[in-house]
């Protein structure tokens, strides 16, 4: 494996070199990963946005060691190097020279300084109202900052104010001629015009004497080939994450609050597994595998797949019901690709119809080879062997939301099952659902108590409380129970031909365990018709 250069070394390069380079800008950790992560060779951290992320005015609200800490977060976070928007450098020579040596140590590749008078303003602020620094003060603070740096290849860029400042091309090149021959290693001239020419005149006039520096924030309708053709040598999009972020938190925000529920928004959010993704929470597990006593469950799944599901006509001819394709794979790959989304990995799938066809990888099979003449609970006793510790049992023909399964994931308690208590649309539909009755309805109360599984098919209809989803969660006792109960029917064969599991979960409850009830409405779909392979298909 070849090792990248140190950071100074990568910013250095991408200045100096022919090709053009962009910088995107980020204003704290998880935006400087986005920006790696996308592809970006390096980071911009903007004032603007690092001052904005922080609640404050672009006009050195934040103090240069709070900015620090900010970068040094980004720094940490990224593997490519950054370019610190220094502002004035944040005071004088003095200062400046301490914030270059600051900046080293925390593994900052480069600053940009801008002469103007600190504390500054944003550009696109007032600008032709914001005084410039005096040339050879500034030219000073860069001789200083270069005489400061440890390292030979930490960037420092000097920022041109001029043509922000309403000044014309003539200050524009005096000062970036001074600032050349005090040490910069870049020009960064900037525009608020809304077309380049400024920035073209100034590349015109200035040939190849330092490389430059632009950002086309305000001019951003011009095509990036103009750039390059210029000899721009890097382009920075200085504001960009911030503001999409900004965009996003306002409207999820606005809808939080006007519907005074996550229901409409939990599917358009990033989910938490990519929040847990970009941390590194992997490389921690690992960590804590290397470096922890043993200990923590893992959850593992046992997916009923072994009927054909002849109500789908045609479509199961020749395959069960959970390899009927929806949306272009088997719907059983569905369900295996929600359980792998929500870290369940030890996946177990009973098969029984046309077995030769339930071949998807990564999964262990146990066959009910009876199946024509058998129900859920022998294909389920077929695979006692994988009913260890904590397990969810479900079923090939019912497609869920992930959050369903986290939530199961969450709990502690022995035998858990969902309930929908939206149920009233399955009654529409006549289906033949699993009704059952609680020990309360869904309710706000609900949600305070414990619930538990009262059993199905209630005789009474005010006693029908929702639809058990096909799903249920086992801990280690519960898995345990189940063995056992398995074990004290397997002398029964008669009988447990007949049992589904409904059958099954009302013995427990017979013996006394307690069936603990989690409410939901909806986010889950029970194939059993050809319609509901076309909803399933946009599910
Ligand atoms: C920043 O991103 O903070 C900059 C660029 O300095 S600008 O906002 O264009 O001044
Ligand atoms: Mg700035």
């Amino acid at each position: 494996m070849t090792s990248k250069p140190k950071k100074t070394t990568q910013l250095k390069r991408m200045v100096q070199r022919q090709e053009l380079a962009f910088l995107m800008e980020a204003h704290n950790g998880l935006s400087a990963k986005v920006a790696e992560e996308a592809g970006f060779e390096g980071i911009w951290g903007s004032g603007l946005s690092i001052s904005a992320a922080l609640g404050v005015r672009d006009h050195n609200e934040a103090s240069w060691t709070q900015v620090l800490e900010v970068a040094e977060f980004m720094s940490d976070a990224t593997t490519v190097p950054m370019l610190l928007d220094g502002d004035t450098g944040y005071g004088d020579f003095n200062t400046m020279q301490r914030v270059v040596r600051k900046l080293e140590q925390r593994g900052v590749a480069g600053v940009c300084i801008e002469d103007k008078i600190f504390p500054k303003t944003n550009s696109f602020i007032r600008g032709a109202a914001q005084p410039l620094a005096a040339i050879d003060e500034f030219a000073g603070k860069i001789k200083a900052g270069k005489d400061a740096q440890a390292d030979d290849d930490f960037v420092i860029v000097a920022r041109v104010e001029a043509f922000i400042a309403g000044w014309g091309i003539e200050e524009a090149m005096k000062r970036a001629e001074a600032y050349r021959v005090a040490g910069a290693d870049a020009i960064l001239m900037h525009s608020a015009l809304r077309s380049p020419v400024e920035i073209l005149a100034f590349l015109k006039e200035w040939g190849n004497r330092l490389p430059v520096v632009i950002v086309p924030t305000k001019y951003y309708q011009t095509p990036t080939e103009v750039f390059r053709d210029a000899g721009v040598s890097v382009v920075i999009w200085a504001n960009h994450l911030m503001r999409s972020s900004l965009a996003a938190m306002q409207s999820t925000a606005k809808t939080i609050f006007s519907e005074q529920t996550l229901l409409n928004v939990e599917e358009k959010v990033a989910p938490l597994a990519d929040v847990f993704r970009i941390q590194g929470e992997n490389e921690l597990e690992q960590a804590e595998k290397r470096y922890l006593p043993k200990h923590g469950r893992s959850v593992k799944a046992v997916i009923l797949a072994a009927s054909q599901g002849a109500e789908l006509g045609e479509l199961t001819r020749d395959r069960p019901k959970a390899m009927v394709s929806l949306a272009g794979k088997p719907l059983l790959a569905h369900i295996l690709e929600t359980y792998r989304s929500v870290n369940v990995k030890e996946l177990s799938v009973v098969r029984g119809y046309k077995k030769e066809t339930v071949n998807l990888a990564n999964v262990k099979y146990f066959d009910n080879d009876a199946f024509a003449t058998t129900q859920e609970v022998s294909s389920l006793a077929a695979a006692t062997e994988a009913l260890e510790g904590d397990v969810i049992v479900s079923y090939g023909d019912v497609l869920l939301k992930k959050y369903i399964l986290q939530e199961l994931i969450d709990t502690d308690d022995d035998v858990v099952v969902m309930v929908d208590s939206n149920h009233a649309e399955s009654r529409n539909r006549g289906r033949n659902a699993d009704f059952v009755s609680c020990s309360e309805p869904n309710s706000r109360r609900a949600y305070q108590n414990v619930v538990t599984l009262k059993g199905f098919r209630p005789e009474r209809e005010d006693a029908v409380h929702g639809e058990w989803m096909g799903i249920v969660k086992l801990s280690p006792t519960g898995s345990k129970l189940v063995r056992e109960k398995l074990k004290a029917l397997a002398g029964e064969a008669e009988r447990v031909r007949s049992m589904k599991l409904p059958d099954l979960l009302q013995l427990l409850i017979a013996d006394g365990v307690k069936v603990r009830v989690i409410y939901t409405t909806g986010h889950w779909l029970d194939v059993d018709s050809v319609e509901d392979v076309v909803v399933g298909a946009a599910f």
